[in-house]
Parts: structure tokens; sequence; C-alpha cells
């Protein structure tokens, strides 16, 4: 059966009627597959749906997953009754996931809108910071032990350390000799780069329901105006630090290049998109922080950066099990990316530091 085939056959199973007019691939997202179909309704309109195929390589227990995105978005709903939001189909037994085979399969509505993945401006970037802040805030008084762990350790530095290890053990490819200088780097700032895990693990951090995928592109925008419609990918939604949200978004949207282009000699900080995404966030969240946490929001932006190296460099190396790849080296020129704009934050630390007080001082 080909893809055109099963995409309608899925959308059956979600209970759509009307004729199926087609589908296009949505170019964004390195984990799951994501499609729009097309249908003309009863009522002689077009109307447009979502299906994504989960990657469980990646999410080994994707029913648990579902359910963890179930009673979250139910709780926000709840917050926020006229707000357009996510909503996932069900089957008719009453299931908001379709297993296949090897395939696992989700349906949700498709909401109008934009996404950016470069060349972002101080507005859209404020914009995104309001919006990840307040979905933590609407999540604040969510029962975190309600909360399934999708991917174990996902932000734990430490661990990811071990898992570059074991795959530079395992040399699956022979690519290891090919990336020892990148490997060199990412030892050496290993200590730094792990002093938020540490931190967490002593204690030192309050445990917050986190979406630990704060891309910019999953924030989907109103294309006239650029206000943040809603926050969504939600399968990561788990017990995390605040720096993890503040310094992946950080990581995405003030790199002054894409995370995977190939000028990654050009790669670096931009500070005044980084204002603007901690002025947004800040503007949120800033009274509910402790001190410490927002004495590590800077720290947690080199953090999750050098942490997603270890982790596009293992995937490299294990020959790209993870990751959707575009060409063969895409996961090391991935790498390469991280590592110079984790080594403009690593300089630029103390600026970081000195503009998230600002913005403190102006929440
Ligand atoms: C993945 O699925 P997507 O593209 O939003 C990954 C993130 C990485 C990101 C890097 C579940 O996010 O952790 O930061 O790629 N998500 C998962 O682009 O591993
Ligand atoms: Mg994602």
């Amino acid at each position: 059966m080909d893809l055109k085939q099963k995409l309608e056959q899925v959308s059956r199973l979600f209970c759509i009627e009307g004729t199926f007019l087609g589908y296009n691939t949505i170019q964004v997202g390195n984990v799951n597959k994501t499609y729009e179909v097309r249908f003309l309704m009863d009522n002689g309109h077009a109307k447009s749906f979502l299906i994504q195929n989960v990657n469980t390589y990646a999410f080994r227990h994707p029913v648990e997953l579902m359910d963890n995105i179930d009673k979250v978005t139910e709780h926000i709903r709840r917050k926020k009754p006229g707000q357009i939001a996510l909503h996932f189909h069900h089957t008719a037994d009453r299931k908001i996931y379709v297993v296949d085979g090897e395939n696992f399969w989700r349906m949700t509505n498709f909401i109008p809108s934009i996404t950016h993945s470069s060349v972002m401006n101080c507005n859209v970037v404020r914009n995104a910071g309001e919006a990840f802040g307040e979905f933590q805030m609407q999540l604040s008084d969510f029962d975190i032990s309600k909360l399934h762990e999708t991917i174990p350790d996902f932000h734990n530095t430490r661990k990811r350390y071990a898992q570059l290890q074991a795959a530079i053990e395992a040399d699956p490819m022979g690519r290891v000799k090919q990336v020892q200088k990148e490997i060199d780097w990412l030892m050496q700032v290993q200590e730094d780069a792990c002093r938020l895990t540490d931190m967490q693990q002593a204690g030192e951090l309050p445990m917050r329901v986190t979406h630990n995928d704060t891309k910019i592109n999953n924030v989907l925008f109103n294309p006239d105006d650029d206000s943040a419609i809603v926050v969504v990918d939600l399968d990561t939604v788990m017990p995390g630090l605040v720096g993890h949200d503040f310094g992946d978004a950080i990581r995405f949207a003030a790199n002054t290049v894409p995370e995977d282009s190939e000028e990654y000699e050009k790669a670096g900080v931009d500070l005044n998109i980084f204002r603007a995404f901690a002025e947004g966030f800040l503007h949120k969240t800033a009274n509910t922080l402790t001190k410490t946490e927002i004495d590590t929001l800077a720290l947690s932006c080199p953090t999750l950066t050098v942490e997603l190296a270890t982790r596009f460099l293992a995937d490299y190396i294990l020959g790209d099990p993870y990751f959707n790849i575009k060409y063969p080296e895409h996961n090391l020129v991935r790498t390469h990316c991280q590592i110079a704009l984790a080594k403009s934050m690593w300089e630029n630390l103390g600026e970081m530091e000195r503009i998230v007080q600002d913005c403190i001082a102006g929440a």
C-alpha cells in the first residue's frame, strides 16, 4: 500500500468521512513524520487534518506518551476553554492512536498558521518566549506524578555523555576516527556542561512540568501579526528544569545560522534574540522562579547546546538510527553547528547572565 492509501486508511480509522483529496508532507521535525491530509467534506468545504507517524525508536512507550499528551492538553483546555488548541481525534473504540504493525499513528485538527525555523525577528521570538513561559505556568499546578517519563533521562547531560561514550566504544560504522576533534572538544567541556545536571541531582533546582523540546518551530504563529497561537509537539512534556526549556529555545532561536547550517563557522549566539526571548519568557515566569533557577538560566544555554551536540554525534557514530537525516553527513553537520554555537555561548556567558538580570528587573 502506498503512503497516500495508507494515510486515507488511517484517516478512516479516526472516523473521518468525506472524499480524500490528497496529502502533503510537513517538512518540520527531526523525529516524527508529519502529513497534512485534505478531505472534501459533506458540506462541500475542503478540510485539513494533521496525521503523525510517531517514531517508536525514539519513543519506546507511545501509548504512555499519548496518555501524557491527553492529560496535559485537557488540563490546558480546562483553563482556557475558548482558546485554539490541539485536539486529538478518536477511533471508533475511543483511542487517540492507531497501532498498525511497526507504525503508530495519531491525528489532530489542522491549525492554519505559520512556523519559524530560521531568520527570526525579535518580535517573533519575544512572543515565543511568552508562549513557552505561559505553557509552563498553565501546567504549574499539574500533578507531576501523573506523567510518564516518555524518554527517561532526556535532559540528563551526564547520561548523554555516557551514551556518546558507549557509541564511541561500539563504533559500528568505523566513523570515530573521522570525528576525534569533535569528541576531544566535547570531553574538554564535559564538567561545565554537566553542572546543571549535577545541581538537579543535588536537589538545588526544583522539578517542574516542562515542555523539553522548545524549538521555536514548536510554536504555531498567526501569519497576520506573528502572535503565538499554540505550543505544539508535546511528546516530551515531562518533569524537568526551567533551564531545559529556556536553554533549548535559545539554542535554536538565537543561533545566527540554522541548526544544520553547513556554514557552521558562522554559528553564534545573537544577543538581541537572546534578550527578546528572555523578556518574553520571564515576563510570564519571573515571579515563580527561585534565585538559583534565575542564576542558571544563562548556563542552561551552552548546556543544552553541548548536550544536543553529544546526541547528534552519537547518532552519527551509530549510523543515524534516531534523527531523521536528509543526507549521509547530516548529523555531523548538525554536530559542528552546535559545537560552534556552544563555543560562542561560553564566550558570551557573562553578558547573557547580565541580560537575564536586566529582564528580571524589568519583568
Ligand atoms: C528533535 O522532533 P523535533 O524535531 O521537534 C528532538 C529534540 C532535539 C531536536 C533537534 C524527541 O526535536 O530533542 O533538540 O530534534 N526531539 C526528540 O532539532 O528527541
Ligand atoms: Mg519535537
